[in-house]
């Protein structure tokens, strides 16, 4: 039997992410977040999928767009949480209980930066995470994202 997917996956950039663009360009480059948005709903529709593209700087907010997600039978999240991916096991335990395949994105390398960034609590409740590659991180996950659940790209 073929399987059935929800049409639409959640991207969700946390703190600070509306800022791409216009600061420190020389670790996060000089794309906007609506640049990252068009790039996601655009990648997306070559699987036949919609991005719904959300950005909050509040912890709370972000859960509940992961729950939101869930009450919505998303496909699938990408998720940058910035700051919070190395704080929060609230938005670990979200992922977690909402059992969504996700995956994690981020722009910069977090290895090769300070090593507070190293650990990701997002991470573990990830089936996989891009980090380093830019804003093309996005393109990528939404990818290897559309492989996971099984959309297929359209000719
Ligand atoms: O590399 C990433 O995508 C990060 O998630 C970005 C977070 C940082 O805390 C993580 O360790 C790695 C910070 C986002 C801040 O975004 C800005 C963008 C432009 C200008 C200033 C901040």
């Amino acid at each position: 039997m073929t399987k059935t997917v929800d049409q639409t996956i959640y991207v969700l950039n946390g703190p600070n992410l509306n800022l791409l663009g216009t600061r420190e360009p020389e670790t996060y480059g000089d794309a906007t977040l609506s640049d990252v948005e068009k790039l996601c709903a655009e990648t997306a529709a070559q699987f036949g999928l919609k991005a719904d593209c959300r950005q909050s700087n509040a912890e709370g907010e972000l859960i509940d767009f992961i729950h939101e997600a869930h009450a919505r039978k998303a496909a699938g999240i990408v998720i940058n949480a910035g700051a919070y991916s190395h704080t929060s096991i609230a938005l670990h335990d979200a992922l977690v209980a909402v059992k969504i395949p996700t995956v994690e994105v981020h722009i910069s390398n977090i290895h090769a930066r300070e090593n507070f960034r190293h650990h990701s609590f997002t991470a573990m409740a990830a089936f996989a995470t891009l980090c380093g590659f830019g804003i093309d991180g996005y393109r990528l996950a939404i990818n290897g994202l559309a492989t996971r659940i099984g959309a297929r790209a359209k000719a």
